[in-house]
């Protein structure tokens, strides 16, 4: 392997061209994992991963039409509209998350934004999962500047608001609201100074291209997020993307790797899709640079591995859970 294929010097981009992040894509598998774990261990302890537990606040009954998703009012999935869950009942949550190991608490509501009238309430939330001692994180769809710097206010560590796709596929997903919409919120977000959570879903039936394009658009924002969750698409009876062809597993570790290679300093999530995934995948896309998971039986809506057999798979694979706080992307 020539040394000259390692980027080791750390100089944080914003610059990433498509036919260079093509390139990583297109290296042998040794190498590009090779270069993922050099970029790795200059810069995470390698055994260590972030864990976070989900819960779905608000579910179901939403108004945009993003194709993979079952909570969306435009497809006939299972999934039933509830209304937004009493505070009580979002601590009750966070305390047993926070007994069996999550240092964050992620609240995910199914709305297309967030509304003024339900401000105080998520603001409570925030406050009361803060007091619980978790790091706090909201996804709430789009936000207004105001907003963001409420629930600053309020404790939010980290927004999750994903890119999803890259902007030339994008319109294939959603049609309710435009990817400059997403990156408008993601600049409310940052400059309320909350960490940015934001990566995207593989496996929509999306090219290579598109995989590098999303990642593009996500390393060349003006600073890396903080948190970058690959979701691997779950597919779910009634949406628009169920019968998507699979996508090769060693597809989705490559996109592990460059995440990992562009955006050197972020946390790069293994995120939905791990109730498919063998121990042998995950243990590989921890390899290329993964270094965080959702712990918890659920994900919002669908299933995730259940806690015992993360914890039998952290044992078998020298895992801790990370309990400090991590120093800010670039
Ligand atoms: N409604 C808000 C929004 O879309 O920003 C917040 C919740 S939404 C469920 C959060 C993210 O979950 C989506 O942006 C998408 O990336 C991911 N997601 C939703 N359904 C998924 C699925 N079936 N498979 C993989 N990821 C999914
Ligand atoms: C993210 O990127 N993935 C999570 C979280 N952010 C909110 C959501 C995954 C949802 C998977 C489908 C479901 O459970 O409804
Ligand atoms: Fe609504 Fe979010 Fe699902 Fe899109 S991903 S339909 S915005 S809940």
């Amino acid at each position: 392997m020539p040394e000259n294929l390692v980027n080791t010097d750390q100089i944080i981009r914003h610059n990433w061209q498509v036919e260079e992040v093509e390139a990583l894509y297109a290296l042998p598998f040794a190498d590009l994992m090779y270069q993922a774990q050099t970029v790795h261990r200059a810069n995470f302890d390698p055994n260590a991963v972030q864990i976070s537990t989900l819960l779905s606040i608000k579910t179901g009954g939403c108004a945009e039409d993003c194709g993979y998703c079952p909570q969306s009012a435009h497809h006939e999935s299972a999934v039933k509209a509830e209304p937004l869950m009493p505070l009580d009942k979002v601590l009750e949550n966070a305390t047993e998350a926070k007994e069996s190991g999550a240092s964050r608490f992620c609240m995910g509501a199914a709305w297309r934004n967030l509304k003024d009238r339900d401000l105080e309430r998520v603001a409570a939330m925030v406050s009361g999962v803060k007091d619980l001692g978790l790091e706090t994180c909201v996804t709430l769809g789009m936000l207004e500047k105001h907003q963001a710097e409420r629930l600053k206010e309020a404790g939010l560590d980290y927004y999750n608001h994903n890119l999803d796709t890259s902007p030339e596929f994008y319109g294939d997903i959603i049609s309710t609201r435009t990817y400059q919409d997403r990156l408008d919120t993601l600049s409310y977000v940052r400059d309320a100074d909350i960490h940015v959570c934001s990566g995207g879903i593989v496996g929509m039936g999306e090219g290579r291209k598109d995989r590098a394009g999303l990642l593009i658009s996500l390393a060349n924002m003006p600073s890396h997020p903080e948190s970058v969750p690959i979701n691997l698409l779950v597919q779910v009876e009634g949406t628009p993307l169920n019968g998507t062809e699979n996508l090769d597993a060693f597809e989705f570790v490559r996109t592990i790797a460059v995440s990992r290679i562009i955006m050197p300093k972020s946390f790069v999530r293994l995120s939905a899709g791990r109730e498919h995934m063998s121990d042998e995948l995950q243990a590989m896309s921890f390899l290329a640079g993964a270094n965080s998971i959702f712990y918890g039986d659920k994900l919002l809506t669908t299933d995730n591995p259940d806690t015992n057999h993360d914890q039998q798979l952290f044992n078998r694979l020298g895992i801790s859970p990370l309990v400090e706080k991590h120093s800010s992307a670039a």
